[in-house]
């Protein structure tokens, strides 16, 4: 099925030493490059990866190679970088139906489920990377794992109200079991509610971050309990979501799935 694609390698460039963000770049190029033609809509991920496909869009764009292109952004952030760049943009309000995403990822397993949020901006990219038609995802190999959960904890967006109760509510879920619930605290940047330092997201939310000893056995359980649980808003489990996930290594890029 095309939820159990396997990381299949075909090598197309070869890199002597690259630094982690030379080896981010190249995916966020070569996504713009591969999957992005004049007329379409794009859904822009959020953080260090994506950054460089938006760089690359902006680009195109500016040089004329693309024409025509509407862009939806995942987050405040990425919004402002697209602006800056002079990328045309609307929201899901305006059109539901993207042709492409691209965005990064924490954690890719081998059926390319994700762990996605550690930005804090998993809502608003699974909002507009669902819409997609091919759902791009631009990795280096580090973010590459055998099961999701403890190489990178798992965020969950859950609404401010009585979020301690709703944090315990989920780490006593059996699907994900033997977890940690960790609210996660903010920079000076963020708001603080209540005086105290907690994370607040775009959209006025808290998060709370699972950490893991061990995989998460049934991904597909775990994602549905989760959504499941009353005062979650979204979590950041992407399952049967990834068309293709691109992933820069020390030996070349690497694309996975269709
Ligand atoms: C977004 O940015 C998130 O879903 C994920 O948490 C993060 C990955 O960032 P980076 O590419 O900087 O590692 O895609």
């Amino acid at each position: 099925s095309s939820n159990n694609r396997k990381i299949s390698s075909s090598m197309t460039t070869t890199k002597a030493q690259m630094s982690q963000d030379e080896l981010k770049k190249l995916v966020g190029y070569k996504s713009v490059d591969d999957h992005v033609l004049s007329g379409m809509v794009v859904g822009l991920g959020t953080g260090s990866t994506a950054y460089f496909a938006v760089e690359r869009l902006g680009q195109k764009l500016k040089s004329g190679e693309l024409k025509d292109i509407v862009a939806i952004p995942t987050s405040e952030r990425t919004r402002e970088q697209a602006e800056s760049l002079g990328i045309p943009l609307c929201t899901l309000n305006e059109k539901s139906k993207l042709d492409v995403a691209i965005d990064g990822a924490d954690e890719v397993d081998p059926d390319l489920a994700l762990v996605k949020g550690g930005g804090g901006a998993l809502l608003r990219e699974k909002m507009v990377e669902v819409m997609a038609k091919k759902f791009i995802v631009i990795v280096d190999e580090s973010k590459l794992c055998k099961g999701l959960g403890p190489g990178f904890p798992l965020p969950v967006e859950i609404t401010p109200f009585c979020h301690e109760h709703t944090a315990r509510t989920i780490a006593e879920l059996p699907s994900l079991a033997g977890c940690e619930a960790v609210i996660r605290m903010g920079s000076s940047s963020t708001n603080k509610p209540d005086g105290d330092n907690v994370a607040v997201t775009d959209n006025g939310n808290y998060i709370v971050d699972l950490h893991f000893k061990a995989p998460i056995k049934d991904v597909n359980k775990a994602a549905s309990d989760l959504k499941n649980t009353v005062g979650v808003v979204d979590h950041g489990l992407f399952v049967g979501m990834s068309y293709q996930v691109i992933v820069a290594g020390s030996d070349g890029i690497r694309v996975a799935g269709t």
